[in-house]
């Protein structure tokens, strides 16, 4: 690969200004609960019309696609050259962080805009997506926007409910998309020739490394599972222990179970959300209703670690007369990225004098479901504590202009 000969740099404090202004749609007012921005709410519609102000402003071609994924793309020399594809979400979790997903999407206009006011002439084009609902914080799947892209978008996702009970066909509608064409979203895998996403880490080895970015190798796979225990509600004083069918208790059990597989495996396990029904203080719980997130690098023994699941599920639940039932919510295969991108993210590093380190990413992306359809590659910057979804999480203005630089890089090596 011919030496870069690109003197451009991609301008740092315009990317922070970026990143802290959209910080501001969704954030609680006191600042101290974090950014809650989702999916096809008011919030994250107003974020996704910051981001086609943005791609218009630098000159982007912008278009909302059928699914809501907002699209900017910089024109190539060959218009019949497929086109790189880099990006990430701007949708959060529940008072979540300012750079999750954010950094990716604003960290890649910034790129591209440092490629067009440099003039550069590149043979690919460059397509900027924000993706819709990578967090399926609000209707429990997620990856909605790269998994309509990709043509594995099942048409079951839009009688999903919310917790107030909006489905994702009535939000869908609201936002003022057509859920009958949700499948005019989808590229053809020859469209694409790469898919490149920047991310925070959400996790401590670049921090403990001392290092500002790093390379993705691989990435787990996450299955989320609903699970739904129905006893008998019944007085909490009168009836004796040995006749109750305490739907709480059961679930209690299946939790440190989560946690047990999930360590004997070599997987990460955890318990987010969790319902009691019907809720009071001297009534035995007749329903528990709660979310299970499993993931592990290996497809194999993510396996084993459901099917334990399952098992301690059924044996809580018949040794009380207890009737359960599980609902698999998101199940994506752990994926490796392209050992092409990953080379090519290298040589980028060298040319920046960036020490090289390369990772596992515990969190999913959409890039777990862009790899079905193209080469894909992540690079991560550092996160402060490793914390995220979380109001504290952060990445300094230093360390998102590192991962820019080597985004700008990589897409100039990727698209010429
Ligand atoms: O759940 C995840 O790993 C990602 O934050 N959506
Ligand atoms: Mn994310
Ligand atoms: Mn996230």
């Amino acid at each position: 690969m011919s030496a870069l000969i690109v003197t451009s740099k991609i301008n740092e404090h315009r990317l922070w200004k970026t990143l802290m202004e959209l910080a501001e749609i969704g954030a609680s007012p006191n600042k101290e609960e974090g950014v809650t921005r989702l999916s096809l709410t008011k919030e994250e519609l107003e974020a996704k019309q910051y981001i086609i102000q943005l791609m218009k402003d630098i000159g982007l071609e912008v278009r909302m696609d059928a699914v809501g994924n907002v699209i900017g793309k910089l024109l190539g020399t060959d218009p019949l050259a497929s086109s790189v594809m880099v990006g990430s979400h701007t949708d959060t979790v529940f008072h979540g962080g300012r750079f999750d997903g954010s950094l990716g999407v604003l960290g890649a206009i910034e790129a591209v805009r440092t490629i067009k006011e440099a003039n550069m002439k590149l043979k690919h084009s460059i397509e900027v997506v924000s993706f819709t609902d990578e967090e399926g914080s609000r209707f429990g799947t997620g990856y909605i926007g790269s998994k309509a892209m990709a043509g594995v978008l099942k048409e079951e996702t839009f009688e999903l409910k919310d917790k107030s009970g909006v489905s994702y066909r009535e939000a869908f509608l609201h936002a003022k998309l057509d859920p009958t064409k949700y499948k005019e979203a989808i590229r053809k895998p020859e469209e694409i020739k790469a898919y490149i996403e920047m991310h925070i880490e959400q996790a401590k080895v670049l921090e403990e490394s001392d290092l500002s970015v790093g390379i993705v190798t691989d990435i787990q796979g996450p299955v989320w599972l609903d699970v739904t225990l129905v006893g008998d509600a019944d007085h909490a004083g009168a009836t004796p222990m040995t006749m109750r069918k305490d739907a709480s208790i059961a679930m209690a059990e299946v939790m440190i179970e989560v946690e047990k597989i999930a360590q004997c495996h070599g997987g990460v396990g955890t318990v987010g959300y969790v319902k009691v029904e019907p809720g009071g203080v001297n009534i035995i719980p007749g329903k528990a209703s709660f979310t299970i997130d499993l993931r592990h690098v290996n497809k194999m023994e993510r396996s084993k670690m459901v099917k334990e699941i399952y098992q301690s599920v059924s044996k809580s639940c018949e040794k009380r007369m207890i009737e359960w039932h599980i609902d698999v919510k998101k199940e994506v295969d752990p994926t490796s990225c392209s050992p092409d991108i990953v080379k090519s993210l290298e040589e980028a590093c060298i040319h920046l004098n960036f020490p090289v380190k390369k990772l596992q990413c515990g969190a999913g992306h959409d890039s777990l479901i862009m790899s079905e359809i193209t080469e894909m590659g992540m690079i991560f910057v550092r996160s402060k504590d490793g914390m995220s979804h979380n109001p504290k999480e952060w990445s300094s203005r230093e360390d998102c202009a590192d991962g820019t630089a080597l985004l700008f890089q990589s897409l100039i090596k990727l698209a010429k």
